[in-house]
């Protein structure tokens, strides 16, 4: 099977519920399992600007590793499926959101095509992606960019804090 590694985020009906739910629903993916979950994190959002922000609920955050025989774009379409039926709407960009599950890591795989971009582009400079990632393989290298380890530094960790189980 082939190893691959998943981000979840919720600010949006009960975000904590929306995780838990996801790693529930992570379990139902065809020819997929779930190999480790993260814990919890909190984490203020990213990406808004000031005004906006004032709006924007902080965000309940995970990362869950995957093995599975599903190609890259089948498992991106599972995933889809489950923001799907736990009520996604995208009314505009980085709206508020029931559930968010990107796919970050997929093998070694690097590509870049206009359905899906491996590594997740966004994420080497995201500490609610970079810190539970971190927490369930501080071992991992990325392609292209080194040992998740070295990634990480205190600018990234403003923000994030990890919930108790
Ligand atoms: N997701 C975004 C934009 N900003 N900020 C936090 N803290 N957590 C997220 O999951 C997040 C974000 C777009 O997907
Ligand atoms: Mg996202
Ligand atoms: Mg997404």
């Amino acid at each position: 099977m082939n190893q691959a590694f998943v981000a979840l985020g919720s600010n949006l009906a009960d975000p904590i519920m929306q995780v838990r739910a996801a790693f529930s629903a992570l379990e139902t993916i065809p020819h997929t399992h779930v190999i480790k979950k993260s814990s919890l994190y909190r984490t203020a959002p990213i990406g808004y600007d000031a005004e906006a922000l004032k709006q924007v609920p902080d965000f309940i955050n995970a990362v869950v590793e995957l093995a599975t025989d599903l190609e890259p774009l089948a498992l991106l379409y599972a995933l889809f499926d489950i923001e799907n039926r736990a009520g996604r709407e995208r009314p505009y960009l980085n709206a508020p959101r029931v559930l968010d599950c990107d796919l970050l890591l997929y093998e070694n795989i690097t590509l870049n095509t206009e359905k899906l971009t491996l590594p997740h582009p966004r994420m080497l400079l995201r500490g609610f992606v970079l810190l539970p990632l971190f927490e369930i393989a501080p071992q991992l290298s990325l392609p292209n960019h080194g040992k998740i380890a070295q990634l990480i530094n205190a600018d990234l960790t403003t923000g994030v804090t990890k919930l108790s189980s």
